[in-house]
This record gives C-alpha cells, structure tokens and sequence, in this order.
C-alpha cells in the first residue's frame, strides 16, 4: 500500500488492486457537433483535460496497470435507450439523430468515439454504457471481480453527470474511488466543485480527490 496525498485524507493506494477508469472522453461530449453541444453546452472546456488524461494513461501504460474506458452510447436500432431520456428537453439534435459526427451518442458513429489522443489500445477494457453510471446494464462490475480490483482511480467527462453516477455506484458496490481533479471537467465549473466536494465530505462518503501529479508522482 502506498498513500496518495488526497482529499479529504490520504488515499492508500493498493497498486496491485487499481484501474484506471476513463470516463466517456467521446467526441460527443468535447467536440463540437456532438450530443454535448446539442443540449447547450460550450464543450471547448472539456478539452482541457486530454493532456492530463494522455498523462495518466502513458504512466498506468508504462507500469502494466489496468485501463478501463468507457462510452455513453446506444444501439443503432435505440432499442437500450429509453424513451424518458431520449425525449427529454427541446434540443435542436436528439439521441440518435443525424449531426455532424454522425448520429448522436450512437455505438459505431463517429462521435460516440473516443478523441484520438486517447484512444484504447489493444488489452484495455472498453464499455459502452446506456446509462450515466458506468454500472447500470453493463458487465463493469463482473469485469472488476474478475480482475481483484477493488479500487478505482476516474477521469473523464462530465464531473457532475457521468463520473459522479459512476463514483457512486461503484462506492455501494464496494470499491474506492479516487478522482482526479484536473483529469475531469464539466460544462459548469461550479457542478464540478460542488461533485468534489459532495464526495469528499463526511469522511470521503463518496471517495477521494487528488490532482494528476501527486497521484502519478506516487505511482512512479
Ligand atoms: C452526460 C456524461 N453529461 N458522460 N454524460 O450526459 O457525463
């Protein structure tokens, strides 16, 4: 066990025992003309952390530990997209909708992919995800008993949605999660504050937050 400096104490990291897990860095989310941008959003902001993100995944690369990405995506036919969340609102482009990078949040299309800088490479788990929890209708959670990983170092998009559904769902299955605070971002910066805070209160009732060059300066 090593001890990460984090928030709101140290994380002790069991090296052995920890994935990363990158969290929807799709070109829908941080490229214009995508499912992000269809709802309102600037997403320029979002790109910020793909350097940090390419960062953390050279060093969990270079020291043989597991990466876990994942993507928001539906089947062509929509068939695992329920009705609720596709008709929800008044956005110009809905879920499965024709747009620029192809049709949104769609598994295959251009835009559901991941940014080039941040592509899987050959041995990384990938799950493609329904939901906003990594969790929900997907064999995350086998994949991990499988592997004896019990805790989670997260990144990706966005803090308040995504990453904080997936943060704690894994926390009620027993994981810990450390999030990394420059690995992650939101379209409202005050969402993202507000999602670190949350988790980390009360004893880190959600889980731990450090940034990207404490946790990878204990790694190596
Ligand atoms: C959203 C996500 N924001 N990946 N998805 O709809 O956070």
């Amino acid at each position: 066990m090593v001890s990460v400096p984090a928030l709101p104490f140290p994380f002790p990291l069991r090296v052995d025992e920890a994935a990363l897990l990158v969290i929807d860095m799709q070109r829908d989310f941080v490229e214009p003309g995508g499912f992000g941008e269809s709802l309102g959003n600037d997403v320029r902001p979002l790109q910020a952390i793909i350097p940090v993100i390419a960062d953390l995944l050279a060093l969990f690369r270079q020291q043989g530990l597991p990466v876990i990405h994942t993507r928001e995506c539906h089947r062509p036919d929509l068939t695992d997209c329920p009705k609720a969340k596709r008709n929800r609102g008044d956005p110009p482009l809905r879920i499965g909708d024709d747009g620029p990078m192809g049709r949104l949040l769609i598994a295959g299309e251009h835009g559901a992919g991941i940014v080039d800088a941040l592509a899987p490479i050959a041995g990384e788990t990938m799950i493609d995800k329904p939901g906003k929890g990594a969790f929900h209708a997907t064999p995350l959670g086998d994949e991990l008993v499988a592997h004896r990983i019990t805790q989670l170092v997260v990144a990706g998009v966005t803090t308040e949605v995504c990453v904080q559904s997936t943060i704690r769902e894994a926390n009620d299955r027993g994981f810990e999660c450390l999030l990394v605070t420059d690995a992650t971002e939101s379209y409202f910066p005050a969402f993202k504050q507000a999602t670190i805070d949350m988790l980390t209160a009360q004893g880190a009732i959600g889980g731990w937050a450090t940034s990207s060059g404490e946790l990878m300066e204990v790694i190596r």
